[in-house]
């Protein structure tokens, strides 16, 4: 699939999927890792263990960089944010397995995602910001496949709070296996499904909104702005934006808004391309061999 034709699907159905991203070998190491960000991210104190880990980045940067870095979500994300992609949370999480008998049946719980809006009319309007969400095994039944209600990230569709959890007549299940993405509008309607397998149903979260929001995660670490420094010196704008810096914002964001928007953002994109040093940005071959 071109660019274009992932486009024109996105806009119609409010997400498109990336197959096969990641490696097994990747994916296994991000499981593997999982444990000890747990310990790591758990208050002293705390008796439960901190599931929901965020602000990942500074705690396996070499491990998750290639995540969230990776070429194909980049380019994608800048063709439906323009050249504004900044990561506002990486979250990983294995959800537990429960008992079938309390899962089946239900969804997760419907929702639309952060910087979202209720549409009001049938118009594409582009996002403030994207779910890259990313499944380190297959979604089967007894995982807990994603539900998603295509279009309504265009549409005024909304969920009483009872039906929260109850399937949906308009649903499709997106069929999903380990190392897709799904990359979602923040206004589509979407839920996952309890995971009964009797494993942990790993996640990420790769959320991107534009540079100009907040954003999430604290990109304030050693890590990630060891990350920032050598991207300054590559001129890498595109990961020195993904990371909370971005030179060109003002001018970027204040263009007059006089010509078409998705013109002037592939003119940006082929500006940021030419000022790259060095044409490989740094720390990302662990992808290379998905
Ligand atoms: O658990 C899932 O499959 C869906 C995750 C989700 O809803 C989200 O990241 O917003």
């Amino acid at each position: 699939m071109t660019l274009d034709e992932r486009l024109a699907a996105y806009k119609r159905d409010g997400y498109t999927v990336f197959k096969h991203l990641f490696s097994p070998a990747l994916m296994q190491a991000w499981k593997d890792a999982y444990p000890s960000i747990v310990e790591r991210q758990t208050p002293l104190g705390q008796e439960q263990p901190t599931l929901w880990l965020r602000s990942t980045l500074e705690f396996e940067p070499k491990l998750l960089l290639p995540a969230i870095a990776h070429p194909d979500l980049l380019d994608f994300a800048e063709r439906v944010l323009g050249p504004f992609v900044q990561m506002d949370n990486l979250t990983f999480m294995a959800f537990p397995s429960m008992p079938k008998e309390q899962a089946i049946g239900k969804a997760s719980g419907w929702h639309r995602d952060i910087w979202a809006y209720r549409p009001t009319h049938g118009e594409y309007v582009p996002p403030l910001a994207c779910n890259a969400i990313t499944y380190l095994q297959d979604l089967t039944e007894a995982y807990g496949p994603l539900r998603v209600i295509p279009g309504s990230h265009r549409r005024d569709i909304g969920i009483a709070p009872e039906q929260g959890q109850q399937p949906h007549s308009e649903e499709i299940i997106v069929p999903v296996e380990a190392g897709d993405v799904v990359f979602t509008h923040a206004a589509l309607l979407h839920s996952g499904t309890p995971n009964y397998s009797g494993h942990p149903r790993y996640f990420f979260s790769i959320y991107y909104n534009k540079s100009w929001l907040k954003c999430r995660d604290n990109h304030g670490g050693p890590a990630v702005q060891a990350i920032v420094q050598t991207a300054r010196a590559n001129e890498d704008r595109r990961l020195m934006r993904l990371l909370g810096e971005d030179p060109l914002l003002y001018a970027r964001a204040n263009s007059g808004f006089s010509r078409d928007d998705e013109s002037m953002w592939a003119e940006w994109i082929a500006e940021d391309r030419q000022a790259l040093k060095c044409e490989t940005p740094i720390g990302l071959d662990a992808w290379e061999d998905a």
